[in-house]
């Protein structure tokens, strides 16, 4: 995709239904500025030949010199997908020394893309960022990158990988469903607090039962899941990912199965019979290969042995053929591999196309936003919402309908403030006293907002 226009931009803020305000987040050197190279890539700017080496969003100079994120950044992408989107994202640190970046970068989106790094797997920080996303009541969805250590590293055949993929899924999913048992024993106690402090109950004869109301609730949604279409596994550095959705689609018109059933057997525990000419479950117990190996691994894990391990020619040329990407002479001789596993990858898998697409079907718009979470922003420190001045709790429908109208006011989110030294800072900046300037460092603007505001913001 080319270079979208400022105008382009500006058009797709007056539809907050196509906008997406997202964060990328995860521990440290998962994967999330190379990840996001890759999406700034699919609009054209920077090249993709540089995506993952440049590190776009790591733009201080100490960030570039150390490797490291250190502050948050955030840029505006376009995205067609049926209709067009336009998406805010912020790249976060890991470290946690910078942890205050991510809080407030979660505070002003709406959804978050949580990076795990398939060989580290679930890390310290991975399960902070889940639950800073839960606290702040944001949507996560998963990209589970770094898949090619699993082959060139850790030299795990596909049968192996998978397994080892579902134990990754297993950690994240064990992290939200520990945040979602305490929410509801949270709420549970509170409730009897009450009861007991309207006398309904009487003490003595209380019978604790640990899981009650836990089994009222249906929390399946708020797991990761493939057949849920909120993960996607992906290499980055090598620039393919993939939902299985994707391959869902493409074995739906090749073997003529039906997508949907595609769809609910691609992960678990199903497998081909060749014999019955079909689906059917229990791979495991069989000794089959399940679907996901079959269809999926087994054809990265061929790719990745024809082009890095062994460099076979031959395979690698009818790889090309019957994958139809077209593939650069000057790529196919480099003299380094990966050169040409990612000509060929980023053709076939583009990661950008796996990642936006899911970030637009299942994280939610800014419309959506519960009237809670507004509330609970609007709020400063211990201050409730219901004791702010009439005219600020009426500017709350304006924050829920996010009207791009020309008398709909315009709401700006300070999301975090510091103290610099006055003699640090030009003196058109903002000035407060005793020698002392204050710096808006990421505002919220909570109509669709641009993200050149946010840079105004920076710059005031
Ligand atoms: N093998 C492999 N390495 C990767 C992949 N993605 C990123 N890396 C490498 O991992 C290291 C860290 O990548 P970054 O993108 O800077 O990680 P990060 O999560 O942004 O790190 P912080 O922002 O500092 O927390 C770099 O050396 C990348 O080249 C991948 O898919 N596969
Ligand atoms: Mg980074």
């Amino acid at each position: 995709m080319g270079h979208t226009s400022l105008e382009k931009i500006i058009s797709l803020q007056r539809n907050p239904a196509n906008i997406r305000n997202l964060c990328i987040l995860a521990h440290v050197d998962h994967g999330k500025t190379t990840l996001a190279d890759c999406l700034v890539a699919s609009n054209g700017i920077i090249s993709s030949r540089l995506a993952g080496k440049l590190r776009y969003l790591d733009s201080r100079e100490d960030e570039q010199i150390r490797g490291i994120t250190m502050k948050s950044s955030a840029i505006s992408l376009h995205y067609s997908h049926g209709n067009e989107y336009l998406l805010n994202l912020i790249d976060s640190p890991g470290h946690v020394d910078f942890s205050s970046e991510v809080s407030t970068a979660v505070r002003l989106c709406d959804g978050a893309v949580v990076v795990v790094d398939a060989v580290e797997g679930v890390c310290p920080q991975t399960q902070v960022v889940l639950r800073q996303a839960w606290l702040e009541n944001i949507r996560p969805v998963l990209v589970i990158n770094k898949i090619d250590r699993l082959v060139v590293e850790l030299k795990l055949t596909s049968q192996e990988a998978y397994t080892h993929l579902k134990k990754i899924l297993e950690q994240v999913n064990a992290v939200t469903g520990t945040l979602f048992t305490s929410k509801v024993l949270e709420e549970r106690a509170g409730k009897e607090e009450e009861e007991e402090k309207e006398g309904e109950k009487s003490s003595g004869d209380q019978v604790y039962d640990w899981s009650a109301g836990l089994e009222e609730v249906d929390d399946s949604h708020l797991y990761f899941s493939p057949d849920q279409g909120n993960v996607v596994f992906a290499s980055a550095i090598d620039g393919w990912g993939f939902s299985i959705q994707h391959f869902a689609h493409i074995y739906s018109e090749r073997m003529g199965i039906k997508k949907e059933v595609l769809l609910k057997t691609l992960w678990g525990d199903f497998y081909l019979s060749m014999k019955a000419k079909r689906i059917m479950k229990g791979a495991q117990a069989k000794g089959k290969k399940p679907l996901f190996v079959q269809l999926v691994l087994d054809n990265i894990w061929s790719l990745y042995d024809a082009v890095v391990i062994r460099r076979d020619k031959e395979k690698v040329e009818k790889v090309v053929t019957s994958l139809g990407v077209k593939v650069m002479a000057r790529d196919s001789r480099h003299s380094d591999p990966k050169v040409l596993l990612s000509a060929i990858c980023s053709q076939w898998l583009p990661v950008s196309q796996a990642v936006l697409s899911m970030v637009c079907e299942k994280l939610p718009s800014p419309l959506e936003m519960a009237a809670e979470r507004v509330e609970k922003l609007m709020s400063v420190g211990a201050r409730r919402f219901d004791s702010l001045p009439e005219q600020t709790q009426h500017l709350k429908t304006a924050f829920l309908q996010c009207s791009s109208e020309e008398n709909a006011p315009v709401i700006v989110f300070v999301s975090k403030m510091f103290a610099v030294d006055a003699k640090a800072s030009p003196h058109d900046k903002l000035s407060v006293t005793r020698g002392q300037s204050m710096s808006l460092q990421v505002s919220r603007v909570k109509l669709p907002f641009p993200c050149s505001l946010w840079k105004q913001c920076e710059n005031i």
